[in-house]
This record gives C-alpha cells, sequence and structure tokens, in this order.
C-alpha cells in the first residue's frame, strides 16, 4: 500500500482528533503544495482513506474467512463521480468532518468542490454500475465491481466558437486518494501470436496490477471493492536494443502497455479504436477471472465448485470475452475437459443488456479477433459449431412445421385452381395429368431452409453490410453462453424478446429476465439534496427511507397540507437559486429563479431527441417575439437547460450541440425576450454536474422515440427530487408513469408497437405541422447564424429523401407541442403543482437501486447478504 500516509491521531481521550488527522495527512501527503482548498481537500480525503482502508480490509478478511458466494460486476465503465461527501456520510463521519473542518476554517462543501470527478464511463450504463456498487455494499452482498483504471476518462466538454471541443480528461492530475495499489496482486495477460500444437503461444505479453477502490455501505460496516487494472509492460526496459542504441525499441514494451489503459473509449467512436477498444475488454475480463479463479482455489481444489461460488454479471457486451475467456482458463490452464468446461462456465456468467440500438451491440470481424485471440476464435467456432449441433433438430422441427404449413397452404391454393381447371376442362371434355417432380422438389428445399435457418442462431454470421466479412455476434455468445439474460425496464426486456433474441427465446424462455433500472438515493437524493432530505426526514420522523426508499411512499399526504407544500416549493426554489448562480458562474448568462426551470441533460444522440426539444424552442421563440403585450403577460416563463456531450465522431449530434449553442446565444441576447426565456448550453455534463441540476428542475425531459431508450436512470433521479417529466412511451419513463400515476406525466408520441409501421409510411410524407416547418425555416433562413452548417441536420428530419426522420421527431411534434402546453397551463397554479411535485418524490422509492440489487442477488446471482458481526 504504497499510497498510504501514516496518520490517525488521538485526542488523548480515547477518540479520534479528526482535525489532527486532517493536518497530519495535509502535512506528510500533500508536501510542497502551497496552502489553500486544494491542498486541504488532500488532507481530508487522504484522511478519509485510511478510514476507508480500515473498514475494506475488515470486511475482506470476514468475508474470506465465511467464504459466501460473490457476485463479481464486469463492466468497462464506472462513472464514479466525486467520492468525498459519498464516503464521509456512508461511513456516518460527516458531524465530525463538519467540526474539523470548522475548527480549519472551513466546510465540506468548499473542499469537496476540488475533487475532480472520476468519469471511467460514457453515460447511463457506467453510471448505473457505480450505483450498484454503493447498493450491493449497502445491502452487505458480498461482491466486487471489476473494470479498467484508465488514465483518461471520458473527455472534458468546452464551448468554442460556438461548438463543442473535446480536451483530455487527466482525473489523475493530483493523484488519488480513493485507491489503493496492489503491486502483489498482478497477472499477465497475452494477445496476437498463434496456436502451436494446440496451444496459444501469445505473441505479446503485459502484465495487469490491480488498484482497489473501498466501496463504503451506508450505516453499515460492510466496505467493498471496485478493482481497476492498470497494464504494465513485462520488461520496463529492453536493456539489449537500448545497449544497442535503440532507445524507441527499449521502451516500446512500455508504450503498448500504457496504451491498453490509456483512455475511455467514446460509444460512438471511429472504426481505428476498435482492435484497441477489444483489446482493453479482453485486458481487463481476462485479469478478472484469473484473480477471482486465483481466490477460489486458495480456499478449494475442484474448480467445478465455480459456480457455488462466483457469479459474473456481464455489463452489456464489452465484458462478453469471457465467456471464451473463462473456457480457455478452465480448459488450457486448469486442465478440464470442454463438457465440465462449458458446464461451469454456463453456470457462473450472467449477461445484461442495455440498448437495442445495432451499432452498440458488438461484433467483431473474425478477421480482428483471430488476429487478436486465437485460441478464443478458435473456442468460439467451437461453441457454435456444437450450438448449432445441439439445435438443429429442434431447427428442423420447425421449419418442417413452417414448410407443412406453407405446403398445406400451397396445396390448398392448387387443390382450388386444379378443381377450377378440371372443371373448366371437363367443360371442354379433356383431363389433367399430374405432376410427379412436385414432391422431390419439396424435399430439396427443406434441406436449404433448416440451413438457412440455422443461421438466425449463429454466433458467427455474414457481415450484411459487407458480404463476405464473417462476424462474432458477442451479444449471440453471451446468450448462449450465459445462465440469465435481463433487460433494465420492462418494455426493454419485453423488446429483447420480441425483436432482439426471438430465436433464443424460443429455445430457453425461462434464462429472459428484467430488473427495472434504479439509483442510489443515498448519491442521487440524501446527498445532493440535503435541504429536501431535512424535510422528508423531518416529515416522516425518521431517515430510514435513505436505506428503505419504501417508506418515501409515506409522504404522500404532506402533499394535501399547504404549511408543508410552501416548505417544499421554498426548498425547490433555494436549489433553483444554486442552479442560477451555477449557469452564470459556468456560461456568465443571468436567469432569474421565477420562471419554469426546463432542463434535458443526457448523452446528445438522435434518438434522444434534443433536436426536437431545441425546436419547439424555435417556436416559444417566434410566439414571443410575435406577441402582443397581452399575450406575453399571460406567457409562462422558462429557463431551458441542455447538457450533455456529443460523441467527438459523432457528426450529427455535434451539429445538435452547435444548434442549441446558437439558439441559446440568439434567444438570450435579444432584449424583446428578457425573462420569459432563456436557454442554457452548460457545458461538461458530469455526475457532479448533475447533482447541481436535478434538484434544482422543475421539468425535466425524457423525450426518445418510442422503443429506443433501454430504461434511462436520470429520470428516476428527477423524479425523486419531485421534478415532473415530460415523455415518451419508453423504458422507465413507462414504469415511473404506473408508480406516480400518468395523469401527473406529460406523455405525448407514438407507442413503441406503432413504430416500424409509421417508418415505413412516412417515407413520401409531406404533410408536417406548420410549427414545426415555421421553426424549421428560421434554421435554414439563418435567424441563429451558420445556415449551411445546420443543413444536414435540418435534412435528416425534413426531407425524405436525405434523411426521413428515422427517430420520427416531424411525428411525434404536434403532440409533444401541446403537452408542453399543458405543463405551461399546470405550472400557473403553483398549489397543485407543488402538490404532484410531492407525489412524484413519495411515488418512486421503487427506482432505489437497492431494490434493483435485491433482485439481481436473490433472483440471478444467490448471492446472501453477508454483514460484518
Ligand atoms: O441501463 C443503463 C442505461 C440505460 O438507462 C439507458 O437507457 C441505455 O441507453 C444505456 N445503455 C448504454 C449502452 N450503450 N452502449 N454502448 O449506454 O444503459
Amino acid at each position: 500500500e504504497i499510497n498510504k500516509p501514516a496518520t490517525s491521531s488521538s485526542n488523548g481521550s480515547g477518540k479520534q482528533d479528526v482535525a489532527a488527522d486532517i493536518v497530519a495527512a495535509e502535512k506528510y501527503t500533500v508536501t510542497g503544495a502551497p496552502a489553500g482548498p486544494s491542498k486541504l481537500y488532500q488532507g481530508v480525503a487522504w484522511s478519509v482513506h485510511n478510514k476507508l482502508v480500515d473498514a475494506f480490509e475488515a470486511t475482506q478478511a470476514y468475508w474470506k474467512e465465511k467464504d459466501p458466494k460473490h457476485v463479481y460486476y464486469l463492466s468497462a465503465e464506472f462513472l464514479m463521480g466525486r467520492t468525498l461527501t459519498n464516503a464521509v456520510h456512508n461511513m456516518g463521519l460527516e458531524g465530525e468532518y463538519a467540526e474539523a473542518l470548522k475548527k480549519l476554517g472551513s466546510s465540506l462543501e468548499e473542499v469537496r468542490s476540488q475533487e475532480l470527478d472520476a468519469a471511467l464511463g460514457n453515460g447511463g450504463l457506467g453510471r448505473l454500475a457505480a450505483c450498484f456498487l454503493d447498493s450491493m455494499a449497502t445491502l452487505d452482498l458480498p461482491g466486487w465491481g471489476y473494470g479498467i483504471r484508465y488514465r483518461y476518462g471520458m473527455f472534458r466538454q468546452a464551448v468554442k466558437d460556438g461548438l463543442q471541443v473535446e480536451l483530455p480528461d487527466y482525473w489523475l492530475d493530483n493523484g488519488n486518494p480513493w485507491e489503493i495499489r496492489r503491486p502483489a496482486t498482478q497477472f499477465k495477460v497475452g494477445f496476437y501470436g498463434s496456436l502451436q500444437d494446440g496451444k496459444w503461444v501469445p505473441g505479446e505479453e503485459v502484465i495487469a496490477e490491480a488498484y482497489d477502490v473501498p466501496i463504503p455501505g451506508y450505516k453499515t460496516k460492510t466496505c467493498s471493492n471496485l478493482r481497476l487494472w492498470d497494464a504494465l509492460p513485462t520488461t520496463e526496459l529492453d536493456l539489449q536494443a537500448f545497449n544497442a542504441g535503440d532507445y524507441v525499441k527499449a521502451v516500446e514494451q512500455k508504450r503498448k502497455a500504457d496504451e491498453i489503459t490509456a483512455v475511455l473509449y467514446p460509444n460512438d467512436a471511429t472504426e481505428e479504436g476498435k482492435e484497441l477498444r477489444l483489446k482493453q475488454q479482453f485486458f481487463f475480463v481476462s485479469a478478472s477471472l484469473q484473480d477471482t479463479i486465483a481466490r477460489y482455489l486458495e480456499k478449494h481444489s475442484d474448480l467445478s465448485g465455480l459456480p457455488e461460488k462466483a457469479c459474473f454479471q456481464m455489463n452489456d457486451t464489452h465484458p462478453t470475452i469471457a465467456v471464451a475467456e473463462l473456457m480457455r482458463l478452465l480448459i488450457d490452464v486448469h486442465g478440464l475437459s470442454y463438457d465440465d468446461a462449458w458446464a461451469i462456465t454456463t453456470k457462473t456468467v450472467a449477461y445484461t443488456n442495455h440498448t437495442v440500438m445495432p451499432e452498440a451491440l458488438e461484433k467483431w470481424p473474425v478477421r480482428v479477433l483471430a488476429k487478436l485471440l486465437p485460441r478464443h476464435m478458435q473456442l468460439i467456432e467451437e461453441i457454435n459449431d456444437r450450438w448449432l449441433a445441439s439445435i438443429k433438430d429442434h431447427v428442423a422441427g420447425k421449419v418442417e412445421k413452417e414448410l407443412a404449413a406453407k405446403a398445406a397452404a400451397v396445396a390448398e391454393a392448387k387443390a382450388a385452381a386444379k378443381a377450377e381447371a378440371q372443371a373448366a376442362a371437363k367443360a371442354e371434355g379433356k383431363e389433367l395429368a399430374e405432376d410427379e417432380e412436385e414432391a422431390a422438389e419439396e424435399k430439396k428445399e427443406e434441406v436449404d431452409h433448416v440451413a438457412e435457418a440455422l443461421k438466425a442462431y449463429s454466433i458467427i454470421q455474414e457481415n450484411q453490410w459487407n458480404k463476405g466479412e464473417m462476424l462474432v455476434n458477442m451479444a449471440y455468445l453471451a446468450v448462449v453462453g450465459s445462465f440469465a439474460v435481463n433487460g433494465v425496464a420492462a418494455i426493454h426486456s419485453e423488446i429483447i424478446k420480441t425483436d432482439i433474441f426471438p430465436q433464443f427465446v424460443e429455445l430457453f424462455p425461462e434464462r429472459f429476465q428484467n430488473k427495472t433500472n434504479g439509483v442510489t438515493l443515498r448519491r442521487w437524493l440524501a446527498y445532493c439534496n440535503p435541504e429536501l432530505s431535512a424535510l422528508i426526514t423531518e416529515a416522516l420522523g425518521t431517515d430510514a427511507w435513505v436505506k428503505d426508499a419504501s417508506l418515501l411512499e409515506k409522504l404522500k399526504p404532506f402533499a394535501e397540507d399547504a404549511s408543508f407544500r410552501a416548505r417544499w416549493r421554498a426548498i425547490k426554489q433555494q436549489k433553483k437559486a444554486a442552479l442560477a448562480a451555477h449557469i452564470k458562474e459556468v456560461t456568465g448568462y443571468e436567469v432569474s429563479t421565477e420562471p419554469l426551470f426546463d432542463i434535458q441533460v443526457k448523452r446528445i444522440h438522435e434518438y434522444k431527441r434534443q433536436f426536437m426539444n431545441a425546436i419547439s424552442l424555435i417556436y416559444r421563440y417566434k410566439t414571443i417575439k410575435e406577441a402582443t403585450p397581452e399575450e406575453r403577460a399571460k406567457m409562462v416563463p422558462r429557463v431551458c437547460v441542455f447538457g450533455g456531450k456529443a460523441a467527438s465522431a459523432y457528426y450529427m449530434a455535434k451539429k445538435i450541440v452547435g444548434l442549441v449553442l446558437s439558439i441559446s446565444e440568439t434567444v438570450n441576447n435579444d432584449p424583446d425576450v428578457g425573462d420569459l426565456l432563456k436557454v442554457v448550453f452548460l457545458p461538461n455534463y458530469n455526475v457532479s454536474e448533475a447533482e447541481i441540476i436535478i434538484p434544482g428542475a422543475e421539468l425535466s425531459q425524457h423525450i426518445s422515440t418510442a422503443g429506443t431508450e433501454a430504461s434511462g436512470t436520470s429520470n428516476m433521479k428527477f423524479a425523486l427530487n419531485g421534478s415532473f417529466i415530460i415523455g415518451t412511451m419508453d423504458g422507465a419513463n413507462i414504469e415511473i408513469g404506473e408508480n406516480t400515476g400518468f395523469e401527473n406525466l406529460f406523455i405525448f408520441g407514438v407507442k413503441a408497437e406503432e413504430i416500424n409501421r409509421l417508418r415505413e409510411e412516412r417515407k413520401d410524407f409531406k404533410d408536417y405541422d406548420p410549427r414545426w416547418t415555421a421553426a424549421l425555416d428560421m434554421v435554414k433562413a439563418g435567424a441563429f447564424g451558420r445556415p449551411d452548417y445546420f443543413d444536414d441536420l435540418v435534412a435528416s428530419v425534413n426531407d425524405m429523401t436525405r434523411g426521413n426522420d428515422w427517430f420520427l421527431l416531424a411525428n411525434d411534434f404536434a403532440s409533444y407541442m401541446d403537452a408542453q402546453d399543458e405543463v405551461d397551463k399546470l405550472y400557473r397554479d403553483q398549489e397543485e403543482w407543488t402538490r404532484r411535485s410531492i407525489i412524484y418524490t413519495a411515488s418512486n422509492g421503487f427506482f432505489s437501486s437497492d431494490r434493483t440489487i435485491d433482485q439481481y442477488a436473490r433472483e440471478i446471482w444467490s448471492v446472501q447478504p453477508t454483514p460484518l458481526p
């Protein structure tokens, strides 16, 4: 533990003197740094670090002794955000630290802002993994997260000349007090090379070294672990090359190892990164599996018992090479037979699907896999061959039935035609001859049909866009190799059954489950909104709701109490003021706190339809400009906030950011508009930004095309903070509606089941809503500058020959505008608005990640709570 400073003082009374601890940590850990908030943060963080390490060691030692089954959450992303506040509160140290910092002339709020976010994730999927870790520890469930210690996390988004620019996120700049380096825990991971006498001889090897990030549970002694891997060269310096003067070659291995853990890849990355991305995936999966097996073997000798002690939850397709790697480790390293290895693998591995977007369901070219991981490609071929052989009879039976049905229909039609012909022939006094070749022809057809039908089940498939190229469908590999497959919201879990994996559902329906996502109430209500939390605690007479979210339900009667509503509203105003101050600090725009605060924050994507929101604001702007003073007096003023990163290679998404920034510039500087409308783009949306934005929201937008957003999790965070939702019947919006009462949401747009038909029908559509056309015309005419720049964006939703409005913005626009009118109408009645805002918080305890994790633990992992005595 090289990072651990020696602190921990006692004030003589046996009670720890936290202030002295902080000062000692500051002195011995951040020597040389100038005094100030940054140094103080380091001191505080290192003093908390030591307490975390104590809790961590106690938990891990206990679990080692008890040897319960563990879940290992394999994820390429963990979007942790800041740690300090979370750790202090979860360990119940807030009183001591507040007092100590007061003595030192500061406060937790002040020092916390010095911490850089650990942004090791792109968005919802990575943040979900972080919420899950918090809940696993809180529920005392033996489990670790496993991932990659990226040196550069999600890029920092800045705005330059009205457009997004990406800057590197060097989050480790000041060291990282939240990790413990484990130089004794290292594993070799190989790549490339060839198969010699059936054995894989890698052409390149790196060392995976562990860093542990302690994860303290809330109000429990349990402190679990997120183990992140760093890559090291097997030889730091090639001395021979060095002595020969080839300095570049001398550090070649180090450079290659560094490359593996250098950056987190954005979702929609370009082609070049693909091989490196697969390398990253294999790197952390292999190290994690080797590590787990090694720990298992410390206590057990027979690997057939592994499924009773370990479950690997694969977070999306990124870690799904685990199926092949576990097979390789069991067969090649531990000497098991293929059948025994397969029996263990398929009882140990489970898969969560997080998307229906085809581009995010990874498919690796066989060429790339065979080059990077030749043994794994060989194993995947064997898995696929055996799998297809095992289902051949089933498929043949199905084909036979289908053919029989088809043949019966054909026969019926033929018989009718024959009867008709016979009747006609008879009328002419002739006779018809039988066709004897038909039967043989049908037999041949059956054989082709089986081969054809099997392709739908095959893990290895031809690329439909590039004939001749073979691809490994990683989601299919995961489904075949897992004992459980789940979606992340009720509608999504149905869609994956009907649209993504129907052929597998037909074979093993019991494998498919739903686990609706959740968020940790600690970070997303208790800590980010302490004022509202205090009011809730006062009303309920207990803070037990932070751990038992179902208690929030008891808030419902308070919605009917006018004085409680006044206090609720006052807190919302306070959080709006904090957000307004943040807006001023970051963008320079001054916004009033009286208007409705309307927020859309999430990754920028065409399917999430920020563009539709932007177009509606253009129309609102136009209406304001054309309104009479009487009409203006009746309008509901709004502050509309956008936030979100566009993947650097995502052309349309970057244009959407550009458009929002242009609208913002025009509207906010138009003296005619005043406080009636302000449009703000808050750059660099991340976890810490969300913690400021969400409590200040009154309306939040979750407006994806129905059937495209798997779940969404910010919708849950907003709802728990008393924000209304305007949204589509998509993802978890539906379950939020069921819990809150649909009458309290502003639902609009078509349903998921109508999408395919509409996409077909709209191919030559011309009949647009006049508001839509008017607003788009303003963009085209350059009302917001750079008309040419937005040309492709406008065409993508307005010109059926160029874009065809795949995500149905034009189609849903009219109902979206109607829903927005309803929002304005309700906002005028502040008593009713507040009443319903309370209902939102009271109704959505279901979306605590504690509930989600409890379901995973009982229904998939079979992992039992194991609290320290
Ligand atoms: O399950 C967490 C989160 C969902 O809430 C979002 O709806 C979904 O888009 C997201 N999925 C991904 C996967 N994409 N990729 N790669 O981020 O998961």
